[in-house]
């Protein structure tokens, strides 16, 4: 049981016109936890607006309303409250909405990086903010219901990696089991969050197995997509959907590596690891100011895609001796 402070309770009652925040390349967890929020908000009457500072892709059509993120009914507000958002960067051009309004509270669950940018500031380590959304839905006593709970459901699947990353445990599955009392299609959500894919977004993946190297032998995997791969196939690195998840697990390498060009001079690098052991997120850290998870980690390097991969390849030799 997750308890918010009081004076959080308080200044939300006491609130009548609620904006919402949500992140720059926004995710299940944040589009849908800003959406319960925002239906719980208007069970108690208010008037409450979404907003989200980057497209929002097809995918989420299955968050109920989505279509009335970024189309605001009201002018002004009395309370801003950011979810899933750690640091005031992650809020792309909304952070001047954001600082306009008098009174903010911040609910998010990444710690690394976390900034006290609002007047109220709740971060708990949990799986997903939708699992800090339940709890504070729980404390307004207000009534979950079908559309509330599909949008929960959405934020902790997506954090989760449906329920199969470490971060998963019995509180999500335990919330998890309250919301099935619902009725919301589970199966529908995880079929667009998890299986779904474009013509696109298949093409893409071909060129990324097409680029596969093997490195120290096959203990490192690394693929690459350019500028030019991302314009023969209409994306870019804000809508390949999680393209590096197509490297994960593949034959006896240890490490993965996706680096993807997102300007001439800039490579967004994207790391993977079979286990804790070959743990990517203090590698990332450590030679490239990156960051994430044991198990999955990013950062991101400038210069010409030749430095880049000779950088990465030598950090790694560095770190585990390993020999090309
Ligand atoms: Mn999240």
């Amino acid at each position: 049981m997750i308890k918010f402070p009081l004076e959080i309770i308080e200044t939300i009652k006491n609130s009548s016109s609620v904006a919402i925040f949500t992140h720059v390349k926004p995710d299940g967890d944040c589009l849908g936890s800003a959406m319960a929020l925002k239906l719980t908000l208007e069970k108690l009457g208010k008037k409450c607006d979404v907003f989200c500072p980057t497209q929002i892709s097809e995918d989420f059509k299955i968050i109920k309303n989505i279509a009335s993120f970024n189309c605001p009914k009201l002018k002004s507000y009395d309370l801003a409250i950011s979810v899933d958002i750690p640091d005031r960067g992650r809020m792309g051009y909304d952070i001047s909405r954001f600082d306009s309004i008098s009174k903010s509270i911040k609910i998010d669950h990444h710690l690394g990086g976390s900034e006290n940018f609002a007047t109220y500031n709740f971060s708990l380590p949990t799986a997903s903010t939708a699992n800090l959304i339940y709890y504070l839905i729980l404390q307004l006593k207000v009534e979950i219901d079908d559309d509330i709970a599909s949008c929960l459901y959405t934020g902790i699947a997506t954090d989760t990696g449906c329920f199969k990353h470490k971060n998963t445990t019995k509180e999500e599955h335990y919330i998890v089991s309250k919301l099935m009392e619902f009725n919301f299609d589970y199966n529908d959500i995880n079929y667009h969050m998890f299986v779904h894919k474009t013509m696109d977004q298949v093409n893409l993946i071909k060129i990324l197995y097409e680029n596969i190297k093997l490195h120290f032998g096959d203990k490192v995997l690394i693929s690459n997509i350019s500028l030019k791969d991302y314009e023969r196939t209409n994306l870019s690195t804000d809508n390949d959907k999680e393209l590096i998840q197509n490297l994960n697990g593949i034959g006896n390498s240890l490490i993965y590596v996706l680096i993807r060009q997102n300007t001439p001079n800039k490579f967004i690098v994207g790391f993977r690891s079979c286990s804790e052991k070959y743990d990517v997120a203090s590698f990332a850290q450590k030679y490239f100011g990156g960051g994430g998870h044991p198990m999955a980690a990013g950062c991101t390097i400038y210069g010409s895609y030749k430095l880049v991969i000779s950088k990465i390849l030598s950090a790694l030799k560095d770190e585990y001796g390993w020999i090309c």
